[in-house]
């Protein structure tokens, strides 16, 4: 089967990543933010940040008529979340990947919800689905001046 969302992409792209409520909570922030770190993508944005209820709805809005939506909203609102533009090659599949299945118990051992979460109501991290989304997102949560350009010294070493 073809799954272009799962083909790394050649382009740099940019992909919002949040750490859930539950994932602040359970205090999984430097779990998560490491394993996007040591894969070797470039954070660009970094903020804990107490959404409100428009944000979410937004930031959701493709999903508005399915049944879990309300209880959604109020998962996401339900306390602070750690929103991230990480950056690089391939960065959106990829990071899908690291994140895994969105219900948890089909997430690949290895994977971050596969490792650390159980529910689909309570799978600890969101991940943007294509490059397009990555920008919406990014631009979405992210105010002008919250985003840093920055050369990591690590960068030669990670890419030819
Ligand atoms: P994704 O986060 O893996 O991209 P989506 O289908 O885009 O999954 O759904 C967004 C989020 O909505 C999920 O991560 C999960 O928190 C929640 N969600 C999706 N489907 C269900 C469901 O059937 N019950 C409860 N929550 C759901
Ligand atoms: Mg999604």
């Amino acid at each position: 089967i073809f799954l272009p969302h799962l083909m790394a992409s050649m382009e740099v792209e940019e992909s919002y990543i949040m750490i859930k409520p539950d994932g602040v909570q359970r205090g999984l922030v430097g779990e998560i933010i490491s394993r996007f770190e040591k894969k070797g993508f470039k954070l660009k944005g970094l903020k804990l940040f107490h959404c409100p209820k428009q944000l979410a709805e937004e930031h959701y809005k493709d999903l508005s008529s399915k049944p879990f939506f309300p209880k959604l909203i109020t998962y996401i609102t339900s306390g602070p979340v750690v929103c991230m533009a990480w950056e690089g090659v391939g960065v959106v599949a990829s990071a899908r990947k690291l994140i895994g299945a969105t219900n948890p118990l089909q997430a690949e051992p290895g994977t971050i919800r596969g490792d650390l979460a159980v529910q689909t109501g309570r799978n600890v991290v969101h991940g943007s689905d294509s490059p397009e989304n990555g920008k919406r997102e990014i631009a979405l949560w992210f105010k002008e001046g919250e985003l840093t350009e920055w050369t990591p010294v690590q960068t030669p070493w990670l890419v030819e």
